[in-house]
């Protein structure tokens, strides 16, 4: 007899900083969900210097987002992807303006929002410690998950770097421009009743939180470690 599996289409939200890399992790280490981040797939054609990389760099290196048009050309096919795909999964960094709200709605609507409540002068701290590794997305910071060899990333052992955009000026424009840009999204996914929002200082403190509301949307893999 053929089970139906239960999937689940969910995003993240959060300041930059907020740990949504971190969280999605943890998310995808204890749930069979994929990862899409839009903030890894623009950093991956910026390293190649595809057209569409070349085009995004002088926006993400400043820290301002990408206008609408040129994210949609960037991501499109991702989320057409998504639209028809038989996993669950979890998209980190997109939609960040209301027109991307509608736009996805379109394409691969949503089931579940997640937020990352994190205070500002918390995230400007954390920020200057992280280094990531950039072919697989995988997140590090000097102070919370230092990485097991310094500067090198736990799997493939490869060099671990710093983000362009984590320079003190360009933190301090993305978190300006969430403050401004978030709220109508948060307002719209509440509207729909699907907003589920955690606060805390520190991931450790969220993350129980998270893995207990996804435990009633999906089944986990993992006992919460
Ligand atoms: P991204 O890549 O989407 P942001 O700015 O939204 O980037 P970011 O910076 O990736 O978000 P995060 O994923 O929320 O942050 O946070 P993280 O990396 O997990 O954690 C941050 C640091 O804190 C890490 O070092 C982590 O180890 C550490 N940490 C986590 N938890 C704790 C804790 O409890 N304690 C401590 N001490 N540390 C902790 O987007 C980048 C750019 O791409 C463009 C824009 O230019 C954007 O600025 N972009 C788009 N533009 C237009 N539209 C879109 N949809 C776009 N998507 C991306
Ligand atoms: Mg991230």
């Amino acid at each position: 007899m053929s089970s139906t599996k239960r999937l689940l289409q969910a995003l993240i939200m959060g300041a930059p900083g907020s740990g949504k890399g971190t969280v999605s992790e943890r998310i995808v280490r204890s749930f069979d969900m994929l990862h899409i981040s839009s903030g890894d797939i623009l950093r991956k054609m910026i390293r190649e210097k595809t057209d569409i990389g070349i085009q995004v760099n002088k926006f993400v290196s400043n820290g301002q987002l990408v206008p609408d048009e040129l994210m949609l050309k960037t991501i499109g096919s991702e989320l057409n992807r998504l639209s028809s795909t038989d996993r669950s999964w979890l998209l980190d960094g997109f939609p960040r303006t209301k027109p991307q709200a509608l736009s996805l709605f379109q394409i691969a609507p949503v089931q579940v929002v997640i937020s990352l409540d994190v205070p500002f002068d918390i995230i400007i701290n954390r920020v200057k410690g992280r280094w990531i590794h950039a072919p697989s997305g995988r997140v590090y910071n000097t102070d919370f998950n230092a990485p097991k060899v310094p500067g090198h990333d736990d799997v493939t052992g490869e060099p671990l770097m710093q983000r362009d955009d984590d320079k003190p000026e360009s933190v301090k424009k993305r978190l300006e421009i969430y403050s401004e840009m978030a709220g109508p999204i948060l307002e719209y996914y509440a509207e729909q009743n699907i907003l589920a929002k955690f606060s805390g200082k520190t991931t450790n403190e969220i993350w129980p939180q998270v893995y207990k509301y996804l435990a009633t949307k999906i089944e986990p893999k993992e006992k919460l470690a």
